[in-house]
């Protein structure tokens, strides 16, 4: 069923000029390489062949989404489904029970899950295009990490590293010590089967996400392998889709991603920061006291985070970028930087406050629509899995 929005007042990403209804394209200024049209590869060594490909990534409610989150992922969606031919289908989740992974306040995880699909929104998906729902609203993607926990392999989860940073433990630790079995719950533990289960219900062949996730999707891969080979050729091996910004890292410490859960809220940059709150922060971003600039990450980490996010905006290498500031003041940079990043996320911030302020239930309306799409193309994939597995 497809919502008519027309029944439910203005769509806030229609233009209201009464120069025609047209729907508003982000004028979001993209690295020229990006625009190197690459058709995806649907053909995988091994799994089923497909035909076309289903591209599906998510992303947490655990506050609203920041620089890190847009450049790494969010901008290549927006991307991947302007480019994509006619018969890609495109899956894009809000994944909320990944956010139960820690313990949530409700109140509070009820607005992020709303601002979070507003910002997915606001940054240029397109509800006709691409689908656009709520991890929760889908029961299949928990019925089949049910179903995949039965196959996927504990020795492969104690090692991965999310568990451990997400409770502090050193990368090394593992589950013969006390203080990891103490503190661990299953639901962080076994995170990676639910990601896994989320890709796989939809048979998805490629996987947008920054670098920190490549891991999980390796993760991904060596399960749907494992079920393959037990049951049949059920799941394509689904591919990473790695960002050209791998990595954006936190303003106030340059060695670590920029992250919604840092406890310094200047660490990062918010998609609905302000131009002047964008500015400031950039303003005090943690830097060196050397006085040329220079792009070296391993020694100068927070300088070259400025440059490799200009990078990412201007669409030139971050050594043309040093070389043209060599001689400039670091805060000469700073500013460029602060002005750049406001000017690209002005119409994303604009459209978000449209989209948060319409009383015409368009959220609602787009994330029950996509609810029902993303479930019927679950119940496609259940119904093979079952099958194959005699229920
Ligand atoms: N700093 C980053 N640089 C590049 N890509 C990033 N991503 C996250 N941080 C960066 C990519 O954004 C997508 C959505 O991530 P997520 O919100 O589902 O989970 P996360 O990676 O755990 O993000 P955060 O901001 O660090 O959240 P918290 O603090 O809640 O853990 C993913 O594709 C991710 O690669």
């Amino acid at each position: 069923m497809r919502v008519s929005l027309a029944r439910h007042g203005a769509n806030p990403l229609r233009s209201t000029s009464g120069k025609g209804n047209f729907t508003l394209r982000p004028g979001i200024a993209q690295p020229s390489k990006w625009h190197q049209q690459r058709s995806l590869n649907t053909s995988t060594s091994s799994g089923p062949s497909v035909k076309d490909p289903v591209i599906f990534s998510g992303i947490q409610p655990t506050g609203v989404p920041h620089l890190g989150n847009y450049l790494g992922a969010l901008r290549q969606w927006v991307k991947l489904q302007d480019e994509a031919s006619p018969g890609t289908k495109l899956l894009f989740s809000i994944v909320d029970l990944h956010a139960l992974t820690v313990p949530q306040d409700a109140k509070q995880l009820r607005a992020w899950r709303r601002e979070a699909f507003a910002t997915l929104l606001a940054v240029g998906l397109d509800p006709k295009r691409s689908t656009i729902f709520y991890q929760s609203s889908v029961p299949a993607h928990t019925e089949l990490m049910w179903i995949l926990s039965t196959v996927a392999s504990m020795g492969y989860l104690s090692r991965m590293t999310q568990w451990k940073s997400k409770l502090q433990l050193p990368e090394d630790a593992s589950l013969d010590d006390s203080e990891a079995r103490a503190q661990l719950r299953l639901g962080l533990f076994s995170y990676p089967v639910l990601q896994a289960a989320d890709i796989l219900i939809h048979r998805a062949t490629h996987v947008p996400v920054g670098e920190d996730q490549r891991q999980h999707l390796e993760f991904s891969r060596y399960t749907a392998n494992s079920f393959n080979h037990l049951y049949g050729n059920i799941f394509p091996i689904p591919e990473a889709h790695i960002s050209p910004a791998k990595r954006v890292m936190s303003l106030k410490e340059p060695t670590s991603k920029m992250s919604k859960s840092h406890p310094d809220p200047k660490s990062r940059i918010l998609l609905t920061d302000s131009a002047s709150e964008i500015q400031k922060k950039v303003k005090v971003a943690l830097t060196d006291s050397e006085a040329k600039i220079s792009y070296d990450p391993t020694n100068r980490p927070g300088v070259s985070n400025l440059i490799e996010i200009l990078s990412h905006f201007e669409g030139v290498s971050c050594q043309e970028i040093a070389s043209e500031y060599e001689s400039a003041s670091l805060r000469s940079l700073k500013e460029h930087v602060g002005v750049r990043i406001a000017d690209s996320l002005k119409d994303i911030r604009e459209r978000y406050g449209q989209i948060m302020g319409d009383r015409g239930g368009y959220l609602d309306d787009v994330a029950r629509e996509g609810g029902e799409a993303a479930q019927a193309s679950a119940d496609l994939t259940m119904k093979k899995v079952k099958k194959a597995m005699g229920l």
